[in-house]
């Protein structure tokens, strides 16, 4: 696995004329190294990849769970005593390596700082890793798959207990409990509960505002599972709906299937938002629709490819994507419906099974 994206790197690497790529995000490093369970978020360590090696610079604090990672596989983990980024600038010297390749999400003072020691000179590429990642294998497809179905059952499981009277906090609380009791490893995001007129902000923060009879309530969460994420959006009614309440959420589950339908390997990503869009320029909605379709998702909750107006990058096969459109009515509340899809040559595999129709509890 390590090997097939190491080889997709050092091909850029020649084709750029380029002596080394370093990579510092812990995701990306989690990616290329396929190493489960060591990166933890922190900005500890430096992989350098040239044509010849891959050497992953790190602390005392990760040195045994990498050396232990890293056996039968070629990468070579070194352990700085020092400051992390001068040894990594004396090895390369050392190397002969002439021009560095740096990610462009480094921080400008690192940057600056790897610009002034490293003797060569130093180029910043963007999204290389995250451009490989975009195309999921299948073990890959098999972890999202398996967040989606959690995450399914955390719906099915907070369902009735959405009911006027409890908070948005507690049923937030209580998703995020029913996921890591089953497995999840942590949450994707924090999921978000908005209700009544808070379901008109597209990413509220949960409050503790009490659920009240024909509320909107807008359920948007998801679990990880083996390092990769779910992502789902749900929005049903704590009572009964109003006709107004049942028109905007019909509006939008059309836009969901329509840009489900439209969704193929190599059709550009503003091409599948505009079908999802269209629904609601015709129901005289579109106003209140503000953010992009979707998004890919995998050991990132938000990565590529994008589907929005702006993005005219077709969705490969492989990749895996949100499709999720909303209407925001200020003061009245929202809806957003997001499902997750895998994106094959023939069209969409649908991940998420939640129920879709409206929803009316208690
Ligand atoms: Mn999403």
């Amino acid at each position: 696995m390590s090997a097939r994206r190491l080889s997709v790197l050092r091909q850029r690497l020649s084709a750029e004329e380029l002596d080394a790529l370093i990579v510092c995000d812990p995701t990306n490093l989690a990616y290329v190294t396929g190493f489960d369970d060591v990166f933890d978020g922190e900005d500890a360590h430096a992989l350098a990849i040239t044509s010849e090696e891959a050497s992953l610079l790190t602390d005392s604090r990760y040195f045994e769970a990498l050396s232990r990672a890293a056996e039968g596989t070629e990468f070579e983990v070194v352990l700085v005593r020092e400051n992390l980024y001068v040894t990594l600038c004396e090895r390369l010297g050392e190397k002969g390596i002439e021009v560095v390749a740096l990610e462009a999400n480094v921080p400008y003072g690192r940057f600056r700082f790897i610009s002034e020691r490293f003797s060569g000179r130093v180029e910043v590429i963007d999204g290389w890793v995250e451009d490989a990642r975009q195309v999921k294998d299948s073990e890959e497809v098999r972890r999202i798959a398996a967040a989606a179905e959690l995450t399914d059952r955390a719906f099915s499981h907070i369902l009735d207990r959405v009911v006027p009277g409890v908070t948005e906090w507690e049923l937030a609380l209580e998703l995020e409990m029913f996921m890591r009791r089953e497995g999840s490893d942590g949450v994707a995001f924090a999921p978000i509960v908005a209700s009544g007129p808070n379901s008109a902000l597209p990413h509220a923060r949960v409050t503790h505002r009490v659920i009240e009879a024909g509320d909107f309530v807008k359920l948007d969460f998801g679990a990880r599972v083996d390092g990769y994420c779910a992502d789902m959006t749900r929005t049903i009614v704590a009572g009964r709906a109003s006709d107004r309440q049942r028109e905007l959420h019909s509006a939008v589950l059309e836009a969901n299937l329509a840009g489900i339908a439209a969704v193929r390997a190599g059709v550009p990503g503003n091409v599948i938002d505009s079908q999802a869009r269209g629904v609601l320029e015709a129901r005289g909605l579109a106003e209140y629709f503000g953010h992009g379709l979707g998004h890919g998702v995998g050991m990132e909750v938000h990565e590529l490819p994008s589907v929005s107006p702006r993005a005219t990058r077709s969705v490969p096969a492989g990749s895996v994507i949100t499709i999720e459109p909303g209407v925001y009515v200020p003061g009245f509340g929202g809806v957003r419906i997001e499902d997750l899809v895998v994106v094959e040559e023939q069209g969409a595999r649908v991940l998420s099974r939640s129920e879709k129709t409206l929803i009316e509890t208690g």
